[in-house]
């Protein structure tokens, strides 16, 4: 079960961060209606939130997710592989000071992204991708094997409409894997059961289980046919804003 959560809201330079979407730019008031939406849902996931404080130098900031992946047994802070983000993790690592005794950290020349990090159970798909390099990869997987966890890569560098590992693969129950169809023969994924997503519901791969309910993007109806066929609890949150800007649920918090 999560107890917290880390979020960071917006900053008013939302819609200068980095994007490929083309779905034209974020309307500022719709990006802080949309997060207080989200934080409320976490809210209503029992989790509770620490805010990091809005930095208009970092307008990427809000998807924390990037700088830093929370294990139950350690806590690794990222070097983002756009050096427009490098900046966001010294607020996530004073952040996480509060929560972990130790921190471990991804340097240069690597470069890792947590929106390229699954896990199922004790066991972690790396993303390689235009952010997360092999490098990178490769330390997280060395940090992950001293604290008992297996691990292994997926490389996404071919597949153009992801950003990142995340923006197609969700893990459910520690073993359940949501996936796009273009990941869907990957030898990392042989063995689990999977909820596959069709190509016109891509966005809506990126969804978050937290605790008894799963968050999911609203627009998509047969990946929430799906997941509610399966017996989920759906919580459906307008996304469009984050979309635009490349970002999907997961990224908007650190869940732990
Ligand atoms: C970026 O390009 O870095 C941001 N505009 C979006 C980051 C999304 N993060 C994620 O998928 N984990």
């Amino acid at each position: 079960m999560f107890q917290h959560a880390i979020v960071r809201a917006p900053s008013r330079t939302f819609a200068e961060g980095l994007t490929t979407a083309g779905l034209g730019r974020p309307d500022l008031d719709t990006v802080f209606a949309q997060h207080a939406d989200y934080c409320a849902a976490l809210e209503q996931c029992g989790l509770t939130l620490t805010r990091l404080e809005a930095d208009d130098r970092y307008p990427d900031g809000t998807f924390v997710e990037d700088t830093a992946i929370l294990t139950d047994r350690v806590a690794i802070l990222t070097y983002p592989g756009a050096p427009s983000r490098q900046g966001e993790v010294a607020a996530m690592r004073d952040a996480l000071k509060a929560f972990y005794s130790s921190l471990e950290a991804i340097s240069a020349p690597g470069t890792l992204d947590g929106g390229d990090i699954c896990h199922a159970g004790d066991h972690f798909f790396i993303g390689l991708s235009h952010r997360t390099n092999g490098a990178g990869a490769k330390q997280f997987g060395v940090v992950l094997s001293r604290h008992g966890y297996t691990s292994a890569t997926v490389d996404i560098r071919e597949i153009p409409q992801l950003l990142h590992l995340k923006s197609g693969l969700a893990a459910l129950d520690g073993g359940r894997l949501v996936l796009i169809d273009a990941l869907k023969d990957h030898p990392a994924f042989r063995g689990y059961e999977t909820i596959r997503v069709a190509a016109d519901e891509l966005y809506a791969a990126n969804c978050v289980q937290v605790n008894d309910q799963v968050l999911v993007a609203a627009g998509f109806p047969r990946v929430h046919a799906a997941l509610r066929d399966r017996g989920y609890d759906l919580i459906v949150l307008d996304m469009s804003e984050f979309q635009k800007m490349d970002g999907g649920l997961s990224c908007l918090s650190l869940r732990f």
